[in-house]
């Protein structure tokens, strides 16, 4: 397919498959990940046991908002950011900082759920919904998923259909002010719905596909889709 033979980024999952993951992936934390790894193997945290109301299953409540990345936090000035839309989309985007700020940008309160058991409630974040992004890129018939990529090389994947749900956000703010480098500013996914590692810190990428391509953690033993009411940690 066309858009596999640009792919030269490092965000092929068969290159990482390989280990051979270049640029800033090369530096990960490997113990944090073989951890995680073993986690998946395991089945560590499902109970099973559904939580109070609010919380699904396994997690419990936080009320600091811990940080977690593979070791790298890119440096991304506003001035240098850019958002590209590509892949199978009849208008492909490449939006500058000017550009995404001219878009509708919305308030939107939602729940934290990590895969680790945390889980943080009522974080509001102000950002440009998904729908704002499907209208202006057109994503074509066929194109049935997508893929997130990051300025640290992270990827995540998700169906078209889970992306318009309508509380999918590009966060550029948190409570107000400016999300933070540490949590993937300028510019991060939110995707309430789903564990946290699907909502792509840093994101620099957003390209839609004919076919599924497992993301980072997903071809590390984590759920394809991630619904932690489902308790859907583990694949
Ligand atoms: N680019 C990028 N996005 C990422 C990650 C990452 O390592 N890189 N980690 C994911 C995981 S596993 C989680 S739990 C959340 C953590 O977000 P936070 O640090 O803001 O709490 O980001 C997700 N998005
Ligand atoms: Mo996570």
């Amino acid at each position: 397919m066309a858009e596999d033979v640009d792919d030269k980024d490092g965000d092929r999952p068969e290159a990482a498959a390989a280990g051979e993951i270049p640029g800033p992936l090369g530096r990960i934390k490997d113990k944090l990940i073989a951890t995680k790894e073993k986690w998946a193997r395991e089945g560590r945290l499902l109970t099973g046991v559904p939580g109070r109301d609010r919380l699904p299953p396994g997690q419990r409540q936080v009320r600091n908002w811990p940080v977690l990345d593979l070791g790298v936090q890119p440096l991304v000035t506003t001035a240098a950011w850019r958002l590209q839309v590509d892949g199978l989309v009849e208008n492909p985007l490449d939006l500058d900082w000017a550009a995404f700020q001219a878009l509708p940008q919305d308030t939107l309160v939602s729940d934290i759920h990590c895969v680790t058991a945390w889980s943080r409630y009522d974080n509001r974040w102000t950002g440009v919904r998904s729908a704002e992004i499907l209208k202006r890129a057109r994503p074509k018939p066929e194109a049935g998923f997508l893929v997130f990529t990051s300025h640290d090389g992270y990827t995540t994947n998700v169906t078209r259909e889970i992306f318009s749900d309508p509380d999918v956000l590009l966060a550029q703010a948190w409570e107000g002010e400016p999300l933070s480098r540490e949590h993937g500013g300028p510019v991060r996914v939110i995707m309430p719905r789903y564990y946290f590692w699907k909502s792509a810190k840093w994101v620099r990428r957003i390209r839609f596909l004919a076919a599924d391509r497992p993301g980072f953690w997903e071809e590390r033993g984590y759920h394809n889709t991630g619904d932690p009411w489902k308790e859907e940690r583990y694949s």
